[in-house]
């Protein structure tokens, strides 16, 4: 329920959408850690600041003078829980939470929550394009922040839910939930990948229903609840040829989504949706008819039989060797462009992938350097240093029936704003091409 006095720290999309919510509903104090006497957010501040006059807003090392154990402090998803901030937060006794938090406790609607390391979104948007006629919406992570969607109530939710989150929440009450991988990311953020995997394991606690894969001991729930072990029952599964949903099995020829990853996440969406009440013929309408989100697995062009791959949100490593295992003809075809801040993650786990489908590894960015270390017995590689390089690059060097990949298994702020902008630029570079 709303609390009596809040404090939220953070003003990126979230804080705010929380700071629109509580304004006037309760006692409300903001801060965001970035906020000091040199920093350029300072005037985002001070613009929210004159628009929500009800508000006070604080600067961080103030946090400790309004915390008391009555305070709940709706944390911002990207703020670790190792910040100093929350030093004097635990000490205060103030509760810890997060807008998905609030949000669950108001809604009294069937909720869906996905998380994963890989594949969230677009499972999201087939959950909720499945549940279409039933009035359900999305949220959350996919870059809708929950508490906006109460301005106009729907039947039903599919929630978007990271670790971030997670993290700050307690094990959200929900219909179906599912973990639909957990591969190592965000060890910048997570100490541990123990401790991202338990985080991301909190989603089934007060599920309903976990759906999960089955050949994956890794994202199945710790306890036994109920469940629909997709691959561990002929119902529900993904075969060489065929995916088969509440028992109807459709050819994966038909699927315009490609790759072994997405008809798992095609199973996975269909599997939540039919326990919040959708019809085996919305499933498979959906599974055949979804043509995916752009920067992931995007066909960009098809020049001189070479085509080129925007996967610019693969942000990991499990990401690109998943875009690595769906792209490959059985012989070394790609050439992957990749690189950027790798988040912590060691890159060994590229050299195979590499080794069987890639023709040459185009790397830049911060981390360029320590992926060429670890996958030089594996595979040829150059440097690049801008995207518009690695393009001309791959460019020369692709015969026909290559594929040029940009799927950089890193983060992308050390070059670009977001991997939106990182992808739009392959985007531009490779249409410039045909002009
Ligand atoms: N930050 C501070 N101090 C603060 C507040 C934020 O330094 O006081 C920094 C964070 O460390 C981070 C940046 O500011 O580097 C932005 O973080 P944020 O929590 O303010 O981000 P929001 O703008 O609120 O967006 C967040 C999610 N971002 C993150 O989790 C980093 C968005 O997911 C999400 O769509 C949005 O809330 C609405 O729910 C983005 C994301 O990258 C797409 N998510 C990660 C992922 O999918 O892998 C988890």
């Amino acid at each position: 329920m709303i609390p009596d006095r809040a404090l939220v720290v953070g003003i990126g999309t979230t804080g705010e959408s929380c700071i629109r919510f509580l304004d006037g509903r309760t006692d409300l104090y903001v801060t965001d850690t970035r906020v000091g006497p040199d920093d350029s957010i300072n005037s985002q501040f001070g613009d929210l600041q004159r628009t929500h006059t009800n508000a006070e807003f604080i600067y961080p090392e103030d946090a400790s003078k309004v915390l008391d154990s009555n305070t709940t402090v709706f944390a911002s998803p990207g703020i670790p829980l190792h910040d100093p901030i929350f030093d004097a937060v635990q000490a205060s006794g103030a509760r810890i939470s997060c807008d998905v938090d609030l949000f669950c406790d108001l809604v009294d609607v069937p909720l869906i929550g996905v998380t994963g390391t890989n594949g969230k979104t677009t499972t999201t948007e087939l959950t909720t394009q499945m549940l279409n006629s039933k009035g359900f919406v999305s949220g959350g992570n996919i870059g809708k922040p929950v508490l906006d969607l109460l301005e106009n109530p729907s039947a039903g939710y599919v929630l978007e839910i990271s670790s971030f989150q997670l993290e700050k929440m307690k094990s959200p009450r929900l219909g179906g939930a599912t973990v639909l991988n957990i591969t190592e990311d965000h060890l910048d953020h997570h100490r541990t990948f123990e401790e991202y995997a338990a985080i991301k394991k909190r989603i089934y606690e007060q599920s309903n229903i976990a759906v999960y894969n089955a050949r994956d001991p890794i994202s199945k729930p710790l306890s036994r609840t109920s469940e629909i072990p997709v691959n561990g029952t002929k119902d529900w599964c993904v075969t060489d040829r065929e995916i088969v949903v509440a028992g109807t099995s459709v050819s994966r020829e038909r699927l315009r989504l490609k790759g072994a990853q997405n008809h798992l996440n095609v199973v996975i969406a269909a599997a939540l949706a039919h326990v919040c009440g959708a019809e085996v013929e919305e499933l498979v309408e959906i599974a055949t008819t979804y043509e995916g989100l752009p920067h992931r697995m995007q066909l960009v062009a098809e020049i001189e039989g070479v085509r080129y791959v925007n996967d610019s949100k693969a942000t990991n490593i499990a990401a690109t060797r998943a875009a690595l295992e769906a792209l490959s003809n059985g012989t070394p075809n790609v050439l992957l462009l990749a690189g950027g801040e790798g988040k912590g993650a060691s890159f060994d786990a590229l050299s195979d992938p590499l080794r069987h489908h890639a023709k040459v590894a185009i790397l830049f960015g911060r981390d360029a350097s320590r992926i060429a270390a670890a996958v030089r017995d594996a595979t040829k590689y150059v440097f690049s240093d801008s995207m518009e390089a690695a393009v001309m690059t791959a460019r020369e060097i692709a015969r026909h029936g290559d594929v040029v990949l940009l799927s950089p298994a890193c983060a992308s702020f050390d070059m670009f704003s977001n991997y939106v902008e990182r992808g739009n630029q392959f985007i531009s570079t490779v249409r410039a091409l045909t002009s």
